[in-house]
């Protein structure tokens, strides 16, 4: 049985399930979280779906973040689902505690970086969501999809790449895609939503960043750096720097962008968007972080200056390992 058909199985055949997903949402979380949530919901089953923190505000509008929960550390499941996590830590301690106790730990997710830790794991790495993953286990479960389900799969589908732009778009995503319009997937309240709703400080960090834009002797590497000085000047949070890596990595001649986010004093989160060769999954695993081939990150403790240093030397290294894929592959 394949894992799809496996996890299909499991799915029709409980009762009782505890659906998570990973700290810091983006999307792919919430819609995988929400979709599947909603789907066992629709077939009868008892689902309850947990986050350590709030829905952030951006993912309000989708359907069901209202029915979102604390942790209960008390309560117990027959099956656990941990979504789009590469680690079981990264759900969170209480998260973790709950689906540790539950009898049957499911592990859904598409990360490269996946670290097998549930008792049945449907990874995907050429999944370009883990919400693409819950559409097939869907189909596969025969659960219908409503306009709610597809709503949260779509947002799923189009965050993770950053609306059909990198290589993760495939036809099989592109179908998955399509067939979530079908169901009745709301895509233009998605794109107001995610794309149309910018705060005043997100722009002004934006055009701030900018113009302190770096670039590697070669051109080939370039980097932004957000620090919290640059956050209270611009009147921006922490979060109005998501997609901003997105802007280096645009760069002509780029092949890998960097955002260094001084999250406090002492820990600055790295993002890393390469365009065509270089495996930034590796990259990140060697500051102890992970992801996609294309798209990972990693925290790092210590002063930001210092962190850029070895971040940048360390790039530059990888890229000038022989057989890394070089231009023109
Ligand atoms: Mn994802």
């Amino acid at each position: 049985m394949t894992d799809i058909a496996e996890s299909a199985n499991v799915l029709l055949k409980n009762d009782n399930y505890v659906l998570t997903t990973h700290l810091n949402p983006d999307g792919d979380a919430l819609g995988s979280l929400l979709g599947l949530g909603l789907a066992l919901l629709s077939a009868g089953k008892n689902a309850v779906m947990v986050m350590p923190h709030p829905v952030p505000a951006t993912f309000q509008f989708m359907p069901g973040a209202q029915q979102v929960k604390k942790v209960d550390v008390q309560a117990k499941f027959d099956v656990g689902i941990a979504l789009d996590c590469t680690d079981i830590t990264r759900a969170g301690e209480e998260a973790q505690q709950v689906l540790q106790k539950a009898r049957n730990l499911i592990n859904i997710d598409h990360h490269i970086s996946n670290q097998y830790f549930g008792d049945l794991n449907v990874v995907d790495a050429q999944a370009s969501a883990t919400g693409e993953i819950i559409y097939d286990i869907l189909y596969e479960a025969k659960i219908p999809i409503t306009s709610d389900i597809a709503t949260n799969l779509y947002t799923a589908i189009v965050t993770d790449t950053g609306s059909f732009q990198h290589q993760n778009t495939t036809a099989k995503c592109l179908q998955t895609a399509a067939f979530l319009l079908d169901c009745g997937a709301e895509h233009r309240t998605i794109q107001q939503h995610l794309y149309e709703q910018r705060s005043l400080g997100s722009l002004r960090l934006l055009a701030r960043g900018l113009e302190s834009l770096s670039l590697n002797e070669d051109g080939r590497v370039a980097w932004m750096t957000v620090s919290q000085d640059l956050l209270s000047a611009s009147g921006a949070t922490v979060d109005d720097s998501d997609g901003m890596v997105d802007y280096v990595k645009s760069l002509k001649g780029v092949e890998v962008g960097i955002l260094f986010k001084e999250v406090n004093s002492g820990e600055t989160k790295v993002s890393f968007r390469s365009k065509n060769y270089l495996d930034v999954n590796q990259l990140a695993a060697h500051f102890g972080g992970g992801g996609h081939e294309r798209a990972a990150g990693c925290t790092v403790n210590g002063k930001i200056e210092d962190i850029e240093r070895v971040v940048i030397r360390k790039t530059e290294e990888q890229l000038a390992v022989k057989n890394c894929g070089g231009p023109g592959r």
